[in-house]
């Protein structure tokens, strides 16, 4: 089987429809036809400051939220990235032979340092790729799936993954980012020319899975439009109908041609009523299944030792080879 892997930030406690639809669907349907690795990137998270409590519980809160959404423990493996020291230590080695100009590049850290400015950013927020890039290779993965946001660093992963093996021999996969194009990049409920994002969204344009299913309605119902009154998918003239629709479309299966059809004629009015309906019916047992993991603190530790155990085996694995073809001596 070939393999995946990819890793969520747990910096905002829930997850939003972003992360939802962009990646962490992809992340279920992957279980069933690679060997899937998920993890929790807590060392990612500590890139910003974090309080330490809130650290500790959105952690556990992620890995609860993972697998409420359907991740099944028997069929992929899940984990917080702290407890496979690998990820640091290949993450030293990615470090080294990456260019600093090359990593200055990497439009995520101009986004996310701009706003407190580039001095106050710390040298762990710029490297984070670097660090993703160790996440992947570990694994030998094949495929990561993310959402947009995420390619420049994937192809930083391959970039960093053929030169190593170009310099010291085959090492490492060569991964390929399993971006599914239609869900790719959420927007913003308010401002949908911009993706909806737990930093630059305002509270209004960002939907929590953890929100008050009430709350979730009300954000729907009063998401930006258009002056006209036609459903139609059209991201250049109605980038907020075709959002809605977009969302709509993936949490029911049906076509948007064929929910085009179904409004033709009723307004946005209806398309909002009938999406809020739809959002509440997943959120609803999403939250209660999240609590449950929460409320069994045995269980979902005992998840997670066992993730580390077996992403240990294969990182460690991968770890000594690139460590030996670099020139380490090996410890006796
Ligand atoms: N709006 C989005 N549409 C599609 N996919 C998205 N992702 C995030 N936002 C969208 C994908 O979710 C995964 C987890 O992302 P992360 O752990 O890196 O979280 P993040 O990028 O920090 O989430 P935000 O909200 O985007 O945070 P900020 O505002 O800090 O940048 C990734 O695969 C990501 O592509």
């Amino acid at each position: 089987r070939p393999r995946a892997l990819s890793g969520i930030q747990p910096t905002s406690g829930s997850f939003h429809l972003g992360n939802y639809l962009g990646a962490i669907r992809q992340y279920v349907a992957l279980q069933e036809t690679h060997d899937a690795f998920y993890m929790v990137v807590d060392l990612h998270a500590i890139t910003m400051p974090q309080d330490p409590k809130d650290l500790r519980a959105n952690t556990r809160l992620s890995a609860a939220q993972l697998l409420a959404a359907g991740l099944d423990p028997d069929r992929c493996t899940l984990f917080i990235q702290s407890h496979v020291p690998e990820h640091a230590q290949l993450g030293w080695v990615m470090n080294c032979i990456t260019g600093f100009g090359e990593a200055s590049r990497m439009t995520q850290f101009k986004d996310k340092s701009a706003k407190g400015g580039v001095n106050s950013a710390s040298v762990g927020l710029f490297t984070y790729p670097i660090l993703q890039v160790a996440d992947i290779l570990l694994y030998q993965a094949n495929a990561v799936p993310v959402g947009e946001d995420q390619r420049q660093h994937i192809e930083l992963t391959r970039d960093l993954a053929e030169r190593f093996n170009q310099r010291y021999g085959q090492t490492f996969t060569v991964p390929a980012a399993h971006i599914v194009k239609e869900v790719a990049k959420i927007y913003d409920l308010q401002d949908p020319s911009i993706k909806m994002s737990k930093s630059a969204s305002s509270p209004k344009g960002l939907i929590n899975l953890l929100d008050e299913p009430r709350a979730t309605e009300k954000k729907i119902k009063s998401a930006v439009t258009d002056t006209e009154a036609e459903v139609r998918f059209d991201t250049e003239n109605k980038p907020g109908v075709s959002n809605l629709l977009t969302i709509y479309s993936t949490l029911t299966g049906e076509s948007i041609p064929a929910l085009e059809a179904s409004y033709e004629g009723k307004g946005y009015g209806a398309l909002k009523t009938d999406l809020a309906a739809v959002m509440v019916d997943f959120v609803t047992p999403f939250k209660q299944r999240t609590q449950e993991y929460l409320d069994d603190p045995e269980t979902l530790d005992s998840i997670l030792a066992k993730g580390a155990e077996k992403a240990r085996a294969v990182a460690a694995e991968t770890l000594a080879q690139a460590y030996d073809r670099l020139g380490l001596v090996p410890a006796k």
